[in-house]
């Protein structure tokens, strides 16, 4: 995972210090732009780490993601909601699709969106426009979300009970495969001109979703995209991946993401007091 691009050990500095304790979601200090601290320190003396302490520093890191992801997931289901964790890499039209999907479900259902990106606050503008209430989330150096900054978020963001939440993460089709964020599912977005190849070149990610949507498919007869051969390559590495082809442009198969949405949040709300 992350050990290789060194993103990892820079978490580990920045939440050392004070992030050792019960996780409260109780202070407010973590604001966008304070947890670049961290990165710029691990990748200047990563190279000097052993490898065998490397990998001991990945999996504390790791633990201690899935801790606060176990704290969002009992937040979650304690209120009723469904949570998505969309993955892709960058301009596959995740935000696309999410500004469609509201324009579609927010007369009907309660959507709020929590945005990845290293830098600007424009997908939570693009979110904002469409009317439901969306937060920012800077990473800086870092390539990927992680479940202390989503549980942060969760207190300025107040989600309401019975809500669908999604996380759009950053555009990365790597290291967001190894954090959890205690969303019910990762859901992995290809648009067809990225290749079919590749579920096989980053199966971690393709290995961690529940649900591949194929996206674009509107420029399909203009490309020689496989579609047979790239679900082919996505079953191989995650056979129980389910998959969906759409266009968030055209609006084409965007009923099935649709009824799969609303069928995942009533699963949800089953298990809601
Ligand atoms: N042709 C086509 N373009 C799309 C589709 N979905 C998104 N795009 C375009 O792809 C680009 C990246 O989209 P964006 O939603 O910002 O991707 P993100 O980086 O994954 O959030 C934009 O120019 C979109 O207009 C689609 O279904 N068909
Ligand atoms: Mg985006």
């Amino acid at each position: 995972m992350c050990g290789v691009c060194g993103c990892g050990e820079g978490h580990s500095h920045s939440h050392d210090h004070d992030h050792d304790h019960e996780h409260t979601h109780g202070h407010h200090h973590h604001d966008d732009h304070d947890h670049h601290h961290g990165h710029e320190a691990a990748h200047s003396h990563a190279p000097d780490l052993s490898p065998k302490r490397m990998v001991q520093i990945e999996q504390d890191i790791l633990a201690k993601n899935n801790r606060y992801a176990a704290e969002n997931r009992h937040y979650f289901s304690e209120h009723g909601m469904l949570v998505l964790n969309l993955v892709s890499s960058p301009g596959s039209g995740k935000t696309t699709l999410l500004t469609e999907t509201i324009a579609r479900l927010k007369d009907e259902l309660d959507i709020a969106v929590i945005e990845g990106d290293q830098q600007t606050a424009n997908d939570a503008e693009r979110i904002r426009a469409t009317g439901v209430p969306a937060l920012q989330i800077n990473t800086g150096k870092g390539c990927h979300l992680d479940a202390h900054r989503v549980g942060h978020a969760l207190e300025t963001l107040q989600p309401k009970d019975r809500s669908l939440l999604f996380i759009e993460n950053v555009g990365n089709l790597v290291c967001p495969s190894a954090f959890d964020l205690g969303e019910a599912h990762k859901v992995v977005i290809l648009s067809v001109t990225e290749g079919e190849d590749k579920p096989i070149k980053y199966p971690d990610m393709f290995h961690a979703a529940d649900l591949m949507i194929l996206n674009k498919t509107d420029l399909l007869p203009y490309l020689d995209f496989d579609s047979e051969q790239c679900i082919q390559y996505a079953k191989q590495v995650n056979p129980r991946i389910k998959i969906l082809s759409l266009s968030a442009k055209t609006g084409e198969g965007m009923d099935s993401w649709l009824r799969w949405l609303k069928a995942e949040l009533e699963l949800q709300r089953i298990d809601y007091a």
